[in-house]
């Protein structure tokens, strides 16, 4: 959560940083350099490895293992023309920054108890050192780290069950490093995995009978949910940090190969979808689409796959081009590269399945591409800092058919028109959420629903928070608001659907330490809550995903 805030410390939240130091340090800021060259900043080796895991775990997302800054600002000794040096703003000013966060998004890590005073005082020191190199990690690493758990042979040929395993949800238990499935239909607890650090998202198959998950550790298991008690069959490692992860979908290329996205190292790797032999890797370094600077922190962001060809949509973030990675012969990739914008993040599929809508998050965008025709198609304004996760797709009698997207940095939905005519690629419609600031992060409907669900996980305030708010999709009139019971501490993020599209399961993001996270179930129709699940194992639940809708990319 923090590291996701850190992230979205924008140029607002840098400002601040900058004045606060400014006034702290103007004055000094010559005397600084000197302590610098003195040595007076220096970490013993047990330290630098400290600061380095600190750094890699909680500031990487956004500011880049390199430093040289993505959706937050670069942290560099030296500056980089745009941010100023950090060796000129110091360890106090930074530390003051780090504990208490800024009003743009910056989480408060020390006041927050996430970062104690020698963690906070070590990384403060670490920003304005040089970057530490970073290793490689190869297909000699990744066949090293490759586990086969149950082989192909040895796995069930139909379900070893009778349960409606199409309506399983994956619940990524983030901080025990764990995924539960639990049965949609009876709310039970089916399994239990090990998954590795911090799991982010999880995909499915193209059949739906496996997980895909991948982690922060860039550890991808396979759980197979046609097991009595689903299990981890196998496991590799593709980077040191990951995000994305996707199956082959096209017809004849079923659960054939998955594709894992790097952070770090910035490279996408193709495993064997069923036993996860790591089979390609290649990196993602490029030229930066708006000034031709080559970057070689290169992130791979979103990661979707097309139903409709032998293509993977790969985002990659700081050089902003979309690359469609035709996997129909990996000896011989085919890849198109299209130039769009940087700071590419998250997105989500049109209803269509053509056009697929990812945020230049750092650049208040949205990029539309059209993957039938492999070309960019639009590039869209929207509010301050667009976090769609995957989008929703609604349709009112006004507007059409619509893809919504909430924002970071302000409290509004943006409606984009994706319909042929004068309403597409255009906001036709911003909702204004109740409150004040932005903190959405995650928006989600189904095609048999008529609700649009919104969360606000990342607002400083703690009502919104903890509030999830539901609209019309017809009327996009916000129809009711619930607040997490008070019986359950922590923040409210991410809704999915069930099978049947009538029941939203909404997480309460609870601390580790503590038993009072929880996933409230509750009632497309009447609005109601119907179902609480809660347990000393509900460790940190983040998202969750219904193995149908996965599977078919329903949101
Ligand atoms: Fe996410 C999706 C990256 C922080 C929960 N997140 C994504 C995707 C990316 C991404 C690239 C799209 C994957 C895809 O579709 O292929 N997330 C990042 C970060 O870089 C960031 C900002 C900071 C970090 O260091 O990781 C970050 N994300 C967070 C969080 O703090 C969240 C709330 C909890 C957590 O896991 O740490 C979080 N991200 C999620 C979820 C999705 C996601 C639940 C999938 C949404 C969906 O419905 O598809």
């Amino acid at each position: 959560m923090v590291k996701f805030l850190n992230l979205f410390a924008s140029a607002l939240i840098f400002s601040f940083f900058f004045s606060c130091s400014g006034g702290e340090n103007n004055a000094s800021s010559d005397a600084k350099k000197v302590n610098i060259a003195k040595g007076a900043i220096s970490l013993s080796d047990a330290e630098m490895e400290e600061a380095k895991d600190i750094y890699f775990n909680t500031c990487a997302g956004c500011h880049g293992t390199t430093r040289k800054g993505a959706t937050g600002p670069s942290l560099l000794p030296d500056g980089d023309g745009k941010w100023p040096a950090t060796k000129d703003l110091g360890t106090e000013a930074i530390k003051v920054f780090i504990n208490n966060g800024t009003p743009g998004g910056m989480p408060d890590w020390g006041k927050q108890g996430l970062l104690n005073e020698h963690q906070i005082d070590l990384v403060a020191k670490f920003v304005q050192l040089p970057v530490p190199a970073i290793p490689d990690y190869n297909l000699e690493d990744m066949k090293k780290a490759w586990k086969i758990n149950i082989p192909v042979a040895d796995r069930p040929t139909k379900p070893d069950h009778d349960r409606n395993w199409q309506n399983y949800f994956g619940v990524i238990l983030r901080d025990a490093g764990q995924v539960a499935i639990i049965d949609g239909d009876t709310k039970e607890t089916v399994s239990i995995v090990e998954t590795g650090f911090a799991v982010h998202i999880l995909r499915s198959s193209a059949t739906g009978r496996y997980f895909y998950s991948i982690g922060r550790d860039g550890k991808v298991t396979l759980i197979d949910l046609w097991m009595e008690k689903p299990t981890v069959v196998a496991e590799a490692k593709a980077s040191f940090d990951a995000r994305s992860v996707d199956v082959s979908k096209y017809k004849g290329y079923e659960d054939k190969y998955i594709i894992v996205g790097g952070y770090t190292p910035a490279h996408f790797v193709i495993f064997d979808a069923l036993t996860l032999e790591p089979l390609k890797i290649v990196r993602t370094g490029g030229y930066d689409v708006n000034n031709g600077e080559y970057l070689d922190e290169a992130r791979v962001a979103a990661i979707v796959a097309s139903h409709k060809d032998p293509l993977w949509v790969v985002n990659i973030k700081e050089t902003g081009q979309v690359w469609l990675v035709d996997y129909s012969n990996i000896e011989s990739l085919k890849i198109t590269t299209i130039d769009a914008e940087q700071f590419l993040h998250d997105g989500g599929w049109d209803h269509t399945g053509r056009y697929f809508l990812v945020a230049a998050n750092a650049k208040n965008r949205m990029v539309v591409i059209d993957v039938d025709e492999q070309k960019l198609e639009s590039i869209i304004d929207v509010g301050t800092k667009p976090h769609p996760g995957r989008g929703a797709n609604i349709k009112s009698k006004t507007y059409g058919h619509m893809w919504v997207t909430g924002h970071i940095g302000e409290g509004t939905l943006a409606c984009i028109g994706t319909d042929p005519g004068p309403n597409r690629w255009k906001v036709v419609k911003s909702i204004t959420l109740p409150g004040s600031g932005g903190g959405n992060l995650f928006v989600k409907s189904h095609p048999k629903s008529k609700h649009l669900w919104v969360d606000r996980a990342l607002s400083n305030d703690i009502k919104l928070q903890r509030s999830v708010f539901v609209y019309d999709t017809e009327t996009l009139e916000l129809v009711k608001t619930f607040e997490a019971p008070d019986k359950y501490t922590g923040r409210v993020v991410h809704m999915e659907y069930n099978k049947a599209g009538d029941e939203v399961w909404v997480s309460v993001w609870g601390k580790k330490d503590e038993t009072t996270s929880a996933l409230l179930i509750y009632d497309d129709k009447t609005l109601e809550l119907k179902h609480e699940i809660t347990g000393d194992w509900l460790v940190t639940p983040t998202g969750k995903f219904n193995a149908y809708n996965t599977m078919h990319d329903i949101y």
